[in-house]
C-alpha cells in the first residue's frame, strides 16, 4: 500500500514590515550540538516549519473543512485561524510575548485548540498542564516555569477552575490569568493580531510535562523543528490524512493525544479532531457513531473499558478504521481483541513526552502487533539496550532502553542536576524503561527501573505522593509503590508509618481527604490503598525496599 506523503508549506505568511528575528535565548535549556543539528537539517528532518505555519498549510488548504469539534461548538480550519489571531490579540494586549511561560490547564475543548495556536502565534510557550492537576500541581509549573500567565476555563462538566484562578492570581502576582466560559466566544474580542511569525523554528516551542520519578516536577523544552518532524513522521506512519477524523479521549495535553499522531497530526494532513469530554464507552462509542470517527488514541485500560461495554452492541462504529494504543504495556489478550470485537486495525504506541516514539506498522503480521511495542518512527532514532553496567546487549535480551535522535531531548529544562543521572555523557536519554530488541528493532517494553508509577497510562512520581504525605503530622514515614491490577496496570499504594503506632490515625479516608482538600493535588496521584505498617521491607543494603513492597 502506497504511504501518503503529507505536504507541508513552510514559508511563513509574513506581512514584510517586521524585523527578522534572532534565536529565543531560553536559560536552562540544552540544545542538540550544532553537529547532530546540521545533520537533523540536512537529512530533512528539521524542515523549518513552526506551529503556526503548520496551522497556515492547513487552512491554506483546507479553509472549510472542520477543524476541531467539541459538543458545543465546531470550527473551520478558516475559523480556527481566525479566532486563534483574535486571541492572540488579547493575549498580546495583557503583555504576553515571546518567550513567556504561560500554563494552559484546560479541559478537552475546541476553547483548548484556540488558546494553544494564539500561544504559539505570539511566540509564548505553553505549559501543557492535565486538566486533572489540581492547585498542587499548578503551583509547582508556575514556579518550574518562572511563569507569566495561566489560562483556564470557568467550568467544565463538575469541576470549577475559577477559584484556582483566584488563588494563582495572588500568589503569583506576575502571571497573568485568564479564565474563558467555555463555549462563550466573547471573552476575547477585538482586532486580530497581524499573521506575523513571532518564533524561530529552531525555538522552544512548549514546555511538556515529563511523569517524573522527583519530588519536583520537569519540563521537557520541544522545539518546532524537533516536534514537527515527528508529529509528521507519525502522521504518515498511520496512514491518515484530511479525510481522517480523531476522538480525542485522554486529556489532550497528554504528549501521545498531541503529538502520536494527535491533535498536531490531524492539523499536518488537514483531518478533523473530535473532543471526547470523558472516556466512558457510552459516550466515545456514540461520538464515533456521530461523527463516523476514523481514529482513537486510548491508554489499555479505556480500550479494555471498551471492549468489554455493552453499548458496542448498539452502536454502529463501522467507520473506526484504526485504535492507537499506548502510554502503558498493553495485555496480549486484549491486543488479539481489537480487530475482531472493535472491527479495526491496532497500532501499538510507545513513546514518552521527552521524545521517542515507537509504532508498530500497518500491514505487520498479526504477532508483531499484538506482542510488540513497535519500532523508532525515524532510521536516525539511535537505540541502545544495555545492562546494569552500561554493556550493550544482545537483541532478544532484556536491558535498559537508552535514545538519542532528531526529536529526543538532550535534557529537562533548568534540571542540571538530575540531567546528569537522566542523561548519559554522550547524550543518550535513560528512559527507565526495560526492553527487549529483536533482530528488525521492534521493542517490547518488559519492566521499568525508574521509580515511577503507571496507572493505566497515568505516570506517578512516587517521591510527589511520599512529599505530600509527610506533611501530615501524625506521619513519621512513608514510602509509596506501585501494586499490580488487571484494570489498570498498576495502582498507588502507600506503606506508611504512623507516628504513634498506638492511636489507629491517621486513617486511610482522613490521609485521602488530607490530600485532597489541604494539599489539593490531582486525584489520580491520591493512592488507591494505605497499608499502615511498623517498619518498611529492606534490602541488603538497608534500602527501602521497592520492589518487594510492589509485590
Ligand atoms: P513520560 O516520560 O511521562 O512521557 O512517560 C513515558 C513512559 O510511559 C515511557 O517511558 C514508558 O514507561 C511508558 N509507556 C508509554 N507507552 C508505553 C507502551 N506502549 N507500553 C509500555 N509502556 C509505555
Ligand atoms: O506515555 C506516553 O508519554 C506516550 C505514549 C504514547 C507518549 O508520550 C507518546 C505516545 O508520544
Amino acid at each position: 500500500m502506497a504511504i501518503p506523503r503529507i505536504s507541508v508549506h513552510t514559508k511563513p505568511v509574513h506581512d514584510g514590515t517586521s524585523p527578522p528575528l534572532s534565536p529565543l535565548r531560553l536559560d536552562g535549556v540544552v540544545d542538540y550540538p550544532a553537529e547532530f543539528a546540521a545533520q537533523y537539517r540536512e537529512k530533512g528532518y528539521w524542515i523549518g516549519q513552526t506551529h503556526s505555519a503548520l496551522l497556515d498549510s492547513a487552512v491554506s488548504a483546507h479553509p472549510d473543512r472542520p477543524a476541531v469539534v467539541d459538543p458545543r461548538r465546531t470550527v473551520t480550519y478558516a475559523e480556527l485561524s481566525e479566532r486563534v489571531q483574535v486571541i492572540a490579540g488579547a493575549f498580546a494586549a495583557e503583555g504576553l510575548g515571546r518567550g513567556d511561560r504561560v500554563i494552559v490547564h484546560m479541559p478537552n475543548t475546541v476553547e483548548y485548540v484556540e488558546v494553544v495556536f494564539a500561544l504559539f502565534e505570539i511566540g509564548a510557550l505553553p505549559v501543557f498542564a492535565l486538566a486533572a492537576h489540581r492547585s498542587a500541581e499548578i503551583h509547582q509549573f508556575c514556579t518550574a516555569a518562572t511563569a507569566r500567565g495561566y489560562v483556564t476555563v470557568d467550568k467544565f462538566g463538575l469541576t470549577s477552575y475559577g477559584d484556582l484562578a483566584t488563588e494563582i492570581d495572588t500568589d503569583f502576582p506576575e502571571v497573568s490569568t485568564f479564565v474563558i466560559p467555555v463555549g462563550d466566544e466573547s471573552w476575547a474580542a477585538g482586532r486580530p493580531l497581524p499573521r506575523v511569525d513571532r518564533s524561530l523554528p529552531s525555538d522552544v516551542a512548549f514546555l511538556q510535562l515529563s511523569g517524573g520519578t522527583t519530588g519536583t516536577p520537569k519540563l521537557i523544552p520541544r522545539t518546532h523543528d524537533d516536534y514537527l518532524y515527528s508529529v509528521r513522521e507519525s502522521a504518515r506512519i498511520c496512514h491518515i490524512d484530511s479525510s481522517s477524523v480523531m476522538l480525542a479521549v485522554l486529556p489532550i495535553s497528554h504528549n501521545f493525544t498531541m503529538s502520536s499522531p494527535g491533535l498536531l497530526g490531524m492539523i499536518a494532513v488537514g483531518g478533523c479532531v473530535v473532543m471526547a469530554p470523558d472516556p466512558s464507552p457510552d459516550t466515545c462509542l456514540r461520538l464515533i457513531e456521530e461523527h463516523a470517527v476514523t481514529h482513537a488514541a486510548l491508554v489499555p485500560p479505556v480500550l479494555i473499558a471498551w471492549l468489554n461495554s455493552s453499548a458496542l452492541a448498539d452502536r454502529d462504529i463501522s467507520s473506526l478504521e484504526s485504535v492507537w494504543v499506548g502510554g502503558a504495556k498493553l495485555p496480549e489478550e486484549a491486543a488479539r481483541r481489537v480487530a475482531p470485537e472493535l472491527g479495526c486495525t491496532l497500532t501499538q504506541v510507545f513513546g514518552m513526552a521527552e521524545g521517542l516514539v515507537n509504532y508498530t506498522r500497518i500491514g505487520d503480521d498479526d504477532a508483531t502487533i499484538t506482542t510488540t511495542q513497535g519500532r523508532p518512527i525515524s532510521p536516525d532514532d539511535e537505540v541502545r539496550v544495555v545492562d546494569d553496567a552500561g554493556v550493550p546487549v544482545a537483541d532478544g535480551l532484556a536491558g535498559h532502553l537508552q535514545t538519542r535522535g532528531p526529536y529526543t531531548i538532550r535534557g529537562y529544562y533548568r534540571a542540571p542536576e538530575h540531567n546528569r543521572k537522566a542523561f548519559t555523557a554522550d547524550g543518550f536519554y535513560a528512559t527507565g524503561d526495560i526492553v527487549v530488541r529483536d533482530p528488525r528493532g521492534y521493542l517490547t517494553v518488559v519492566g521499568r527501573s525508574k521509580d515511577q508509577i503507571n496507572r493505566g497510562g497515568e505516570k506517578i512520581a512516587p517521591a510527589m505522593v511520599e512529599n505530600h504525605l509527610l506533611a501530615h503530622h501524625e506521619i513519621h514515614d512513608v514510602s509509596v509503590v506501585g501494586i499490580p491490577d488487571d484494570a489498570l496496570g498498576e495502582r498507588i499504594c502507600a506503606y506508611v508509618i504512623r507516628r504513634d503506632p498506638e492511636s489507629g490515625t491517621p486513617t486511610a479516608s482522613q490521609l485521602r481527604a488530607f490530600l485532597r482538600t489541604e494539599r489539593q493535588v490531582a486525584a489520580y496521584t491520591i493512592p488507591d490503598r494505605f497499608e499502615f505498617v511498623t517498619e518498611f521491607p529492606t534490602t541488603s543494603v538497608g534500602k527501602i525496599d521497592k520492589k518487594s513492597q510492589g509485590s
